[in-house]
């Protein structure tokens, strides 16, 4: 490499080379050193943001330290890599986690005490990167996450966003959006690399010519140039050295911009021009689980991929190998949909630019990639205009093209017999306008197509690729669950068990093998061990109530059943259903005599969520929510019986202080559309049950704890379309209970009726897709043994015991290992 240092200098470099702080005193020097030098300030300007900053540059030193010596020691190993393609990281906060997988979480607490500051207070003053709509985007950090920490080598590659998900605000009851401008006071945690800057081209037209070998070859001759600069954010593996590396774009003028108008004097609009170039990685599309097929959403994503593949390329290149050896070296995971353009980018790389035969190159792209579902809506299911792809990818369109032509004579050929079976399959959709499949194309271009829980891994088999499964066979379509990393989501967010745990189980190893939380499965019968337990639940119930205090005003009991459903609002995961229970809930109490009411269980309702900004439906259910909460909280009949919260901005760090309170978590999704769902693993890694419906990985979670230990209500995935065709085409009369609560709503008890008509339609018309009066009573019974079971809480609490120690299998490094061993065949970097 050009910029080495001779040999001759080597060892001046070895013996000046930076070493980590060890100890508390090495930590507070680097610290103040960071405030005077890096921050120019002193002991007498010293905020709590400035000192957040000090203590992250501080920790962010030793990052990169670790990050350089990873980084040597894969490229000198020389392994098989994974490249985990996503649209969204879902990261957070990063200096907790920082601190605590580099292990330096003592030093550091002690080390800003001692120079008058609370740690907890600093943690406060960072933004989180909330580069992220849900789970999606939150599956992709815990991902990365495990990728560290169990030593495989593999990047993160991603868009820098300079609006991470907007920010959320209730105002008179509704949400209002404002922009998340996670930058202002700069990042740490990102190492930006000016000189790794990749040029991308869009729009223009292709042209035909004959090349050397007599051949007639297609060339892209782009319209439109910008440039990828990359940002690297260290992701520091827990209890290890491995430190990878996630990798996200923005996107820069070139520095040719324009160069015509800039000549003939235009200056100003030529300027104003190269300005548009950074709107591309601007903004984060802040729906989930829906399509919206906007041109500047396919910019982004041609964009990032662009700039990902030059750069895996660029790597590989280096290493001289043959191309027949690419995917030996490389992995490429397509998170969603979203990437799949890469598929169509490295044929063009190898066709195009290489000089490859189409064969060779094609059988290196599908052994390259995987791609993951996420979804069976069909709303969410990306489909690009035609006119819309070819105008901005002028090449690309052409190769999906020929793709899909090889693929229809193969299918043509394996199901002569099979008239609409080419139209069912073909990568582009008959319609007006013609649409291109991405899904179709992530599918034919892939190797190994997974599912993220067991039942959404069979919905896809049965229904959105049921054709492919027949083509392709089984073996192709594979399933592997989703997980969390336990360190966050455990370690970080509730500290106080994990301690607990870890006093039983020896050591904080269950940390690193989640499957050791079995140890404390016999102390779910110790007297003693279910006190401490549920003295911890309490202090976490009091560390939410203070923040809702804090947020929202409202008062409530930390001996209340904590009832939580925190998720984007959406109707297929029916937060509707729960606040028309929550209004039966208060009719109920509200008819009681005050003998009947000492019966009781004292709950609080508590909500939290985004919606899409344009998702009308979504932010008339968020509207109610709060106007329950308005009616319910001040009526003094109800008291301490019921309170309503919604906790507006939900996000990461909210998340860290709202799972370790719950009781019950609500995962009550149509049966089979939620695809696996992640929160539901935290709620109940952190001790609290789950009221759920027989849907994604609230199954598999059910198999492993044990059906005593959750709630489950509802129809199965198997009666969905039988009860749907009976609503539209038979009547079927609503359920009564719900008939009751939508005449209290008709009736004005929460403010203006009209508000809420549509939201009532959706669920008294003859549709109700999402079977909201189907299952409502089963709902009500379910929740009806909640309050009943709650009132012992000697078996509560070792339910919940007995539950957590049986989640070893939602680890994401159980998921991470799965995906290394039967997608990816990659191994982990021996120390
Ligand atoms: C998203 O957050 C998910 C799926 C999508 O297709 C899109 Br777009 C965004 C979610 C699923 O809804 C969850 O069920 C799942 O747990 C999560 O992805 C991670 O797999």
């Amino acid at each position: 490499f050009e910029a080495s240092i001779p040999a001759a200098s080597r060892d001046l470099w070895q013996q000046f080379g930076v070493t980590e702080f060890q100890d508390k005193e090495a930590f507070q020097k680097e610290f103040i050193r960071h405030v005077e030098t890096t921050l120019a300030r002193s002991m007498y300007n010293c905020d709590d943001l400035a000192a957040y900053l000090a203590a992250s540059q501080a920790i962010r030193d030793r990052l990169i330290v670790a990050w350089n010596k990873t980084q040597q020691k894969h490229t000198t190993k020389d392994q098989k890599r994974v490249y985990y393609l996503s649209l969204e990281f879902l990261m957070g906060r990063a200096m907790d986690n920082a601190m605590l997988n580099a292990g330096v979480k003592d030093i550091t607490k002690t080390g800003v005490d001692d120079l008058g500051f609370k740690i907890e207070d600093l943690l406060e003053q960072e933004p989180d990167a909330a580069l992220g709509n849900g789970g999606l985007g939150r599956l992709a950090a815990c991902f990365v996450d495990s990728i560290a920490s169990t030593n495989y080598p593999g990047w993160g590659y991603g868009l820098r966003y300079q609006y991470g998900i907007f920010k959320q605000r209730i105002v008179d009851g509704y949400q209002v959006e404002s922009p998340d401008y996670w930058l202002a006071f700069s990042n740490p945690w990102e190492i930006p690399r000016y000189e790794i800057a990749i040029d991308v081209m869009f729009y223009g037209y292709t042209r035909k010519y004959t090349n050397d070998q007599g051949k007639t070859v297609s060339i892209w001759e782009g319209g439109e140039q910008v440039q990828a600069i990359a940002y690297d954010v260290p992701v520091p593996g827990y209890d290890t050295e491995t430190t990878n590396n996630l990798r996200l774009w923005a996107s820069k003028p070139t520095r040719e911009f324009d160069f015509e108008k800039f000549n003939s004097g235009d200056y100003e609009s030529s300027v104003r021009e190269s300005q548009k170039a950074e709107t591309i990685s601007a903004v984060l599309y802040p729906n989930d689980n829906f399509y919206s097929g906007k041109e500047l959403r396919l910019k982004q994503q041609y964009f990032w991929v662009a700039a990902s593949l030059n750069d895996i390329v660029r790597r590989f290149k280096k290493t001289h190998r043959p191309w027949s050896d690419f995917s030996d070296q490389i992995a490429i995971q397509l998170n969603d949909t979203h990437p799949t353009i890469a598929i169509v980018e490295l044929q063009r790389i190898l066709v195009d630019m290489e000089g490859l035969e189409w064969d060779a190159a094609w059988e290196i792209v599908t052994s390259t990639f995987g791609y993951t579902n996420h979804t069976v809506l069909p709303e969410a299911l990306e489909k690009w205009p035609v006119p819309l792809f070819g105008n901005l990818l002028p090449r690309h369109l052409e190769i999906i093209y020929n793709i899909n032509l090889f693929f229809l004579q193969k299918v043509e050929k394996m199901f002569p017999k099979d008239r609409d079976m080419l139209a069912r399959v073909s990568i582009i959709e008959e319609s007006s306008p013609q649409q291109v499949r991405m899904a179709y194309l992530a599918i034919i271009g892939s190797h190994k197509v997974n599912g993220v829980a067991e039942l959404h891994s069979d919905l896809i088999k049965t229904t959105i690729f049921k054709d492919f499964v027949a083509i392709y066979g089984t073996d192709k379509f594979m399933n592997v669950t989703n997980g969390i990393t336990p360190r966050r989501w455990l370690h970080q967010a509730n500290p106080k068990l994990s301690e607990l745990i870890a006093s039983k189980v020896g050591s904080y190893s269950f940390l690193k093998d989640l499957t050791l939380l079995k140890k404390v499965e016999p102390f779910a019968k110790d007297p003693e061990f279910i006190e401490k337990w549920a003295d911890i639940k309490k202090f976490n119930k009091a560390r939410l109530a203070a923040l809702i205090k804090k947020n929202n005003g409202i008062d409530v009991s930390v001996d209340a059943l904590f009832d939580v459903q925190v998720k984007r609002i959406h109707e297929y995961k029916r937060q509707q259903m729960n606040i028309f229970s929550v209004i039966h809930r208060y009719l109920t109490i509200k008819a009681m005599s005050a003998e009947e009411k000492k019966d009781v269980t004292p709950r609080v309702c508590i909500f939290g969520g985004k919606s899409a900004p344009g998702y009308y439906m979504a932010k008339t259910i968020i509207k109610l929510i709060n106007s329950v909460s308005e009616v319910v909280n001040k009526d003094a009949d109800i008291g301490d019986l019921l309170k309503v919260v919604f906790i507006a901005d939900y996000n990461v760090s909210k998340a860290e202080i709202i799972c370790p309170a719950s009781d019950i978590s609500q995962h009550i999704s149509t049966a089979g559309t939620e695809a696996s769902g992640t929160s539901n693993m935290k709620f109940v890694l952190n001790g609290g049950l789950i009221l759920g419906t027989v849907d994604g990985a609230n199954i598999e979670i059910t198999r492993e704890i044990g059906e005593e230990n959750i709630f489950l209500f509802g129809h199965l995935a198997e009666s969905v379309d039988d009860l749907r065709h009976q609503r539209r085409f038979n009547d079927v009369p609503i359920n009564p209970d719900l008939q009751k609560v939508i005449d209290a709503i008709e009736g004005g008890m929460f403010g203006d009726k009209d508000i809420y008509g549509s939201l009532i339609y959706s669920v008294t018309g003859n549709r109700d897709y999402y079977l909201v009066s189907d299952d409502f009573q089963s709902y009500l019974d379910a929740q009806k043994l909640v309050d009943k079971d709650f009132k012992d809480k000697t078996t509560w609490v070792s339910r919940c015991i007995t539950a957590v120690a049986n989640m070893g299998f939602f680890s994401s490094d159980r998921a991470i290992n799965e995906y290394a061993e039967s997608i990816w065949n990659i191994e982990p970097v021996a120390k």
